[in-house]
């Protein structure tokens, strides 16, 4: 029996329980629309930039662990959607991008829209594959999948030329290969053992790979067990619950220095599931390049992070989620010095996350309405921060749990934020997505509110509408202070532009009881934008206008 290559795609994805697979339609790829067309279980979403569907593909994987997918035409959809391709690599996420080519004839004749996608996204994604012969199609597609979640998760792209699409295969889709982690070593929990019960003040560092609810519960088991202090990585607050008496708070973009010199004072450092990127290190200084203060143990299922920048006193290659539920399961190395320490972290972060700045005179102070979304959200809300100062005050302010998803840039691709919400929304709509954006990001990829009404998905998207590229106003006043050049804004009246795409809005505006506009958002059951008009003065969460020109 022999399948058009279009459907056996379409098959292999129903295989790999794909239920949505976003998309800008071209006509490289027409024939794979087709067979979309009779799928009773693959959604196709129609989005209105490539840059939208994969940070939406992104979304969609970082909910629920499995590859998202996405389709986009050849040449200028690859280079519009390469955005989330070079995200999820940074993210660790797992993704299978389908990309239109020209038909094998006039592949190299530099044809039409012709790219070659090897090298364009050599250094960006974990694999990319052209498929020339139609039979190869099936099994090009499962190892895809498989090398998309395997190891340490990533994008892998699949150049499908034209003309095979429409080709006959003569073999089958085969069953979905599995999924392969590196498993840890008896002994590798022994030594990280023998390091701990020697430490008082041991510090873990938790990264992308503690996501999901194995890898929470793992590292949740291992704190609470051996009484040690867990500092959540950039933009990963969600892999730890912030309520715990063990929370030591999150590093990124503005960590005060007060926060780093606590954080320093740790006498062992176990990295588990996180690269140690310089975000995460504060520029490589938590742990110390090159040789740490203390020693350091770095879990991680791929071996090149590991000891690739600092002095490395233990590196595992293996599942960190398996570890951590190894060394939780073995004889408790906690002690009355290492509580003395968590109290210490625990009042330090108390203190950190509560604090209140004076209220700004020309907008309404963000932080005010972060912390009110905190407040207001249901316990299992999905929080989509885009990059840019405005998630600086989640971070601040908004306590996480592993109930809820926190979906972040980490590769800090403004754009994310919208797209993100509008998957979440429609991936997962018994919970709340919101979406914490600014002005410049939501003019990015705002227009996927579309997307969200033609579907019948419910963001809440709360635009910190400042006037401003905020963050880059943020360094531009630091380094050449009162010399505003190209980033102040003049922006579109985002009440009626949120009303024209059909959604309820809600405008909070300085004087307004942000409070009561906040809970009035989130009660309302539909897509909603909230427009506030904040101050430009409020920078972030961690400075001032004034006192960056102070400075
Ligand atoms: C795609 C992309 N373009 C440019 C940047 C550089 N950049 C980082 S933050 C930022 C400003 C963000 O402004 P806004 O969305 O208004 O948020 P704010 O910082 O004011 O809260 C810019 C331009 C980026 N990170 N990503």
């Amino acid at each position: 029996m022999t399948t058009r290559v279009a459907d056996l795609i379409v098959r292999g994805l129903e295989a790999h329980g794909v239920n949505r697979i976003y998309c800008v339609p071209g006509e490289s790829y027409l024939a794979l629309l087709d067979a979309l067309h009779d799928s009773n279980s693959v959604e196709t979403i129609v989005c209105r930039h490539e840059s939208g569907a994969g940070f939406m593909a992104l979304a969609e994987a970082k909910l629920t662990g499995q590859p998202g997918v996405f389709a986009v035409t050849r040449g200028p959809g690859a280079t519009n959607g390469s955005i989330a391709i070079h995200v999820a690599e940074q993210d660790a996420v797992p993704m299978v991008m389908l990309v239109g080519q020209v038909s094998r004839d006039e592949r190299g004749r530099g044809a039409f829209q012709e790219i070659d996608y090897t090298q364009f996204f050599g250094s960006m994604a974990k694999a990319v594959v052209e498929v020339h012969d139609p039979n190869k199609m099936g099994e090009t597609l499962a190892r895809s999948f498989s090398i998309a979640a395997s190891g340490v998760p990533g994008p892998v792209v699949i150049s499908l030329p034209e003309d095979v699409l429409s080709e006959m295969s003569s073999r089958p889709m085969p069953q979905p290969y599995p999924v392969h982690r590196p498993a840890a070593a008896a002994a590798h929990a022994e030594n990280v053992l023998e390091l701990l019960a020697k430490s008082e003040r041991p510090l873990v560092m938790a990264g992308a790979m503690m996501r999901g609810a194995r890898g929470a519960a793992a590292l949740k088991a291992f704190a609470e067990r051996h009484g040690v202090p867990v500092v959540a990585c950039w933009k990963h607050q969600d892999v730890f619950d912030n309520t715990s008496p063990l929370y030591a708070g999150h590093v990124g973009f503005g960590t005060p220095a007060e926060h780093k010199m606590m954080l320093s004072q740790a006498d062992l450092i176990v990295a588990v599931g996180t690269r140690l990127g310089d975000i995460t290190t504060q520029n490589y200084s938590l742990p110390k390049l090159p040789e740490p203060e203390q020693p350091l143990v770095h879990i991680y299922p791929d071996a090149t992070p590991i000891g690739s920048v600092f002095r490395t006193d233990l590196g595992i290659v293996a599942d960190p989620a398996e570890l951590m539920e190894t060394l939780a399961d073995a004889g408790s190395t906690d002690s009355e010095a290492r509580r003395g320490w968590a109290g210490k972290l625990t009042s330090f972060i108390d203190e950190f996350m509560t604090f209140t700045s004076p209220e700004p005179e020309d907008g309404v102070d963000f932080g005010c309405v972060v912390k009110a979304l905190a407040r207001h959200a249901s316990e299992d809300a999905v929080v989509i921060t885009d990059a840019g100062n405005m998630s600086s005050w989640v971070h601040r302010h908004w306590r996480m749990t592993p109930r809820n998803t926190m979906i972040g840039g980490v590769a800090g691709a403004m754009g994310l934020g919208v797209p993100g919400a509008v998957a979440a929304s429609l991936a997962s709509p018994d919970r709340m997505a919101i979406v914490v954006v600014g002005d410049g990001g939501a003019l990015m990829t705002g227009q996927e509110i579309a997307t969200a009404i033609q579907y019948g998905g419910k963001p809440k998207i709360v635009i910190s509408n400042n006037g401003t590229y905020g963050t880059i106003r943020t360094h531009q006043e630091k380094h050449f202070p009162k010399r505003i050049s190209g980033t102040e804004l003049t922006n579109p009246d985002f009440t009626a532009w949120a009303k024209a795409f059909g959604t309820h809005t809600v405008t909070i505006q300085i004087g307004d009881d942000v409070d009561a506009k906040v809970r009035e958002a989130l009660v309302h059951d539909g897509a909603c934008v909230i427009d506030v008009h904040s101050s430009t003065e409020a920078l972030s969460a961690f400075t001032t206008l004034s006192k960056l020109r102070g400075n």
